[in-house]
């Protein structure tokens, strides 16, 4: 295996950068595998630095001719950049380098999708474009101009010019080289105008391909509400003329948020009711907020160096939750952020790649794009809230835009502004950045002479180069309910700081029930051996809605565990509890059909493995399909009813509300199903009018073993659409049965519609089968093997894609002996490659130990 601790880059190595830059002009001359990239740069020394040495990043180019001040150089170039003596002065650097947009199958830098030129720079994609000092903490404005026989040429920031084949723009918000784009296509735009609350007019564009026109609009009325709610929340407007989204075919990530030229998996742009379901719906509105609200926080504060990356990533993962809770549902929206930071932020913390949020050490940035820095960062901002309160937090983010508009900033910078906006002391707090692991949080309580006591100890298991742990602040929200049901204590906030602490609550008459971390007010998991009575009691009179979900949701856990470990039938206190949850009527439909959805599998395995067991997946997919089958039956007189009274006559509508009677209607439908042998969802399948409808009645289906007929209508239906055919290939990859999963997977990677090169497509099959998880961890291991065999070919032309879906393995520590064996010789297999990536070399490394 390759050794790759030599090219690690560490926090406490960063030093300021040499030289800055006042002002920047790009030219390019675009061509297909030709296309010429002339840079005029202006540098000046850093006065802050300590090293005077001239050193642009600079890969895969060739350089035509280089100048300083005029005059011809010869740079001395490496894989990796270049170096050149330098006036002692400010000077100007001018150079010519050669590009093949065309053979750039890792999309990153500048590439092409569809016959379209696009870039992607984040994280060090500028490099492959032009020789520069690609590091955040070099900010300058840019000019660009662009010659090219596309109708449309855009780059960042306002237009200021074009001609036939021509377009110059300027942007003149100084940024680093990562926020960098430029699109050049045949493309087509639904447009609109914004006014700002100080009047300006801002030109809003969505850029799809010819023919996507017709799916814009939820993308559009998003972009605006968006705007307005950054400016009526945190009193942020847009600053430049124009804002102009593009929507891309082969992307890796979701979107991107370059100055005023967000470029976007089309995939969370593109939607129109026939094609995208309701989740598409509310993930394009969340993307598209979280895009645009990095306009502050993220392009005009950034990032000094990439290990500062959850200062931008965090909080705009916050700002975007709390956008998309404003829009819908918040308890809705909490119970999802917290269902998605479970399945994949405590899964990566509780294996091999877990890493702080801010981690120290990295070979390759583009592998710390995770749940953790994204999801656990975002996590911290609302814990940060939770302690400063609201108030102390809208000074603290008042101070942050005032003090660090313009900056290149650090988590320290960060935190101080909390500290001097609110007076409190944030060293203690600092340690959910640099410790790594979910912290387990177990408790007893005691009642004595109307004095309640509640006793937390803290604990936070070992982690990768991190065997001891810290206390670290918790906040605990939690109330005190009476037996009879009444809330004795509203919701009030302990804060934990040791180790071991206790709380006590005086002049109770009764021994009270404990609502603990309400809200999910900390990234943690509560351990506690409690009374499935004593859940079903706070699922029927919990005042808070999550905590209420989650009562139901340990209910769950807890039958399952007892199915797997002894095959005891599901008892009744969950059943029952279920049954009043779904049919109350003044329960919010989204809400009961969260309750209604079991844990998943993977879920159940970390769980079955924290508390000793050996979690084997298919014993784990049996009981979740038999505790299905045991509700379906218990509730077989509730579940036709609920799923006619949630029928949503009239046009599809995509907000929350029809959304959320179309989710409880699904659930019913997928319980129905097993009591009915499919019927009612095959009819419900030919009678869909809309994505949503028609996707659930096929799901159902093929969870029951059924549907073939409506798998071949569905690819003879949609075989022209992009998006929706990713659909049909994840849904056959991702609900096939255990024993037939990877010769499902294998057969669809042979159909001629599997684009492999196309990331949405490969995440389709190979991600979708690495989500089946009893498929996945087929004792035969032919599903790891078709996984591996994947990675390896898509690493050679696509590493980021292929690294961050090697992710799939990171659980291998958690089975028995011959799936360990085998998901770490799938491992050693990838990393016995000749030629594998910087990226996948530290993935595996990683992960092997
Ligand atoms: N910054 C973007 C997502 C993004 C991250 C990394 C990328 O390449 C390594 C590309 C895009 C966001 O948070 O939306
Ligand atoms: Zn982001």
């Amino acid at each position: 295996m390759k050794n790759t601790s030599a090219q690690a880059v560490h926090l406490s190595d960063y030093t300021p950068p040499a030289f800055l830059i006042d002002q920047v002009a790009l030219t390019f001359r675009l061509h297909p595998t030709a296309t010429r990239v002339l840079s005029k740069i202006a540098f000046r020394p850093n006065p802050a630095a300590t090293d005077r040495r001239f050193f642009l990043h600079g890969e895969q180019l060739r350089l035509i001719g280089a100048r300083i001040n005029g005059a011809p150089v010869s740079p001395e170039i490496t894989d990796t950049g270049l170096t050149c003596a330098v006036p002692d002065g400010p000077f100007t650097w001018e150079a010519e380098v050669e590009i093949a947009p065309e053979e750039n199958t890792a999309l990153e830098g500048l590439y092409m999708s569809n016959g379209m030129y696009c870039t992607q720079c984040e994280a060090e994609g500028f490099r492959k474009i032009t020789f520069y000092p690609d590091r955040p903490d070099v900010m300058a404005p840019f000019d660009v101009r662009i010659e090219g026989a596309a109708p449309v040429l855009l780059s960042n920031g306002n237009p200021e010019a074009r001609g036939e084949g021509w377009a110059e723009w300027h942007d003149p918000w100084p940024k680093p080289a990562y926020l960098f784009a430029l699109v050049a296509g045949d493309l087509v735009s639904k447009s609109d105008v914004f006014t700002t609350a100080s009047g300006k007019n801002v030109m809003l564009n969505i850029w799809v391909r010819p023919g996507d026109e017709d799916k814009c609009a939820y993308a559009l009325d998003a972009l605006k509400r968006s705007m307005v709610w950054d400016e009526q929340v945190y009193g942020r407007e847009y600053d430049l003329d124009v804002f102009n989204i593009v929507a891309v075919d082969d992307f890796n990530m979701g979107a991107m948020e370059n100055k005023g030229l967000n470029i976007f998996n089309s995939k969370y742009v593109l939607a129109s009711p026939e094609t995208a379901t309701d989740d598409d719906f509310a993930r394009i509105e969340a993307i598209i907020a979280h895009e645009y609200f990095h306009n502050w926080t993220g392009n005009r504060i950034t990032c000094r160096d990439w290990f500062q990356l959850c200062l931008k990533e965090g909080l705009t993962v916050f700002r975007d939750q709390q956008f998309s809770g404003d829009m819908r549902s918040h308890a809705v929206k909490r119970i999802e952020d917290v269902l998605m930071l479970r399945a994949r932020q405590f899964r990566e913390d509780n294996g091999p790649l877990a890493h702080p949020v801010r981690p120290e050490r990295y070979v390759e940035i583009n592998n710390f794009y995770t749940a953790t820095v994204y999801e656990k960062g975002a996590e911290l901002i609302g814990m940060l809230k939770r302690l400063v309160g609201d108030d102390g937090y809208a000074r603290a983010l008042d101070l942050y835009f005032e003090r660090h508009d313009g900056d290149a900033a650090t988590i320290e910078d960060w935190l101080k502004v909390f500290e001097d906006a609110t007076g409190r002391d944030l060293s203690q707090f600092k340690r959910w950045y640099s410790q790594s692991g979910t912290p387990r949080l177990t408790f007893t309580d005691d009642f004595n002479d109307g004095r309640y006591t509640l006793h937390f100890k803290q604990e936070t298991p070992p982690t990768p180069s991190q065997p001891e742990k810290a206390p670290q602040v918790i906040p605990i929200a939690v109330g005190l309910l009476n037996p009879n049901g009444d809330e004795v204590l509203p919701t009030t906030m302990l804060e934990m700081t040791e180790a071991e602490q206790s709380f006590s609550f005086e002049g109770l008459s009764t021994r009270p029930v404990p609502s603990l971390l309400r809200g999910f007010s900390a990234p943690v998991i509560v351990q506690r051996d409690t009374t499935a009575e004593e859940r079903a009691f706070l699922l029927a009179h919990d005042t808070d809605p999550f905590n209420k979900w989650e009562a139901g949701r340990t209910l769950a856990k807890d039958v399952l565990m007892r199915m797997v470990a002894d095959g005891a039938a599901p008892g009744p206190a969950y059943l029952d509890a279920l049954r009043a949850m779904a049919g109350d009527d003044a329960l919010d439909p989204a809400f009961r059909a969260l309750a209604l959805r079991l844990p998943s599998e993977d879920d159940m395995a970390q769980s079955l493995f924290d508390s000793g067991i050996t979690p084997d997946p298919l014993a784990i997919h049996a009981a979740c399909e038999k505790l299905k089958t045991a509700v379906a039956r218990h509730l077989s007189d509730l579940l036709p009813r609920l799923h006619d009274a949630m029928a949503c006559p009239g046009p599809y509508a995509p907000d929350a509300r029809n959304a959320g009677r179309r989710a409880l209607r699904q659930a019913a439908l997928g319980y129905l199903s097993r009591l009915d042998g499919g019927a009612l969802a095959a009819a419900r399948y030919a009678e869909a009018d809309n994505m949503t409808d028609q996707l659930g009645a096929l799901s159902c289906l093929l969870e029951i073993g059924e549907g073939a007929a409506e798998v071949a209508g569905f690819f003879r239906q949609w075989s022209a659409d992009r998006l929706v055919m990713d659909k049909w290939f994840a849904l056959q990859a991702g609900l096939a049965a255990p024993h037939k999963a990877a010769s499902v997977a294998r057969s669809l990677t042979e159909h001629p519609d599997f684009d492999w090169k196309n990331p949405n497509r490969f995440r389709a099959v190979i991600g979708a089968l690495a989500t089946n998880a009893a498929g996945f961890h087929d004792p035969s291991g032919a599903s790891y093997d078709l996984v591996a065999d994947w990675l390896i070919r898509l690493d050679a032309i696509n590493p980021q894609t292929a690294a961050r879906m090697s992710t799939a393995f990171e659980t291998w520590a958690r089975y028995d002996a011959d799936r360990q064996a085998l998901m770490r010789g799938a491992l050693e297999r990838i990393a016995a490659r000749d030629g594998l990536s910087r990226d996948m070399g530290e993935m595996v490394g990683r992960m092997l130990g």
